[in-house]
């Protein structure tokens, strides 16, 4: 079944250059990109994006870091999309936890700057799409 999944790349990965091999990454998966742009991200949108963490004693430099340079945000479909691309993205730790092979397995060091963001659930890619994407209809 076809799903549709919000994807980022963080700061870190655009300012890293690293923004042609997420997206190859996807490609070559089988996923389709379905919007993509690159944009900057204010405060309210960051404390929407990431309200499930309000309160976590990283959330505030979570935000200082999501509003710190640009991003990339994608729109990705395809079958199981949203565990596809989690599959493609690794654990949110990258030495912890992301194996080799991943995204953040074979590029990340440290857990904030961990290069993408994907939708974890079809609830939150729903969530999320419309947040960043509000224009788009389901
Ligand atoms: P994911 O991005 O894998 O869905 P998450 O939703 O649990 O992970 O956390 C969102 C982001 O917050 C994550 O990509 C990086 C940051 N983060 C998570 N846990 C952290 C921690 N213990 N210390 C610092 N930053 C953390
Ligand atoms: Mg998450």
């Amino acid at each position: 079944m076809s799903e549709r999944t919000l994807v980022l790349i963080k700061p870190d990965g655009v300012e890293r250059g690293l923004v042609g091999e997420v997206i190859g990454r996807i490609e070559r998966k089988g996923l389709k990109l379905v919007e993509m742009d690159l944009r900057r991200v204010d405060r309210k949108l960051a404390e929407q994006h990431y309200a499930e963490h309000d309160g976590k004693p990283f959330f505030e430099s979570l935000l200082e870091f999501i509003t710190s340079g640009p991003v990339v945000a994608a729109v990705v479909e395809g079958p199981h999309a949203i565990s596809a691309f989690r599959q493609l993205a690794g654990g949110t730790d990258p030495v912890g936890k992301a194996a080799p092979g991943s995204l953040r397995g074979d590029y990340g060091l440290e857990v904030q700057y961990n290069l993408v963001h994907g939708s974890d659930s079809v609830e939150s890619a729903e969530r999320e799409l419309k947040l960043w994407f509000p224009e788009l209809q389901a």
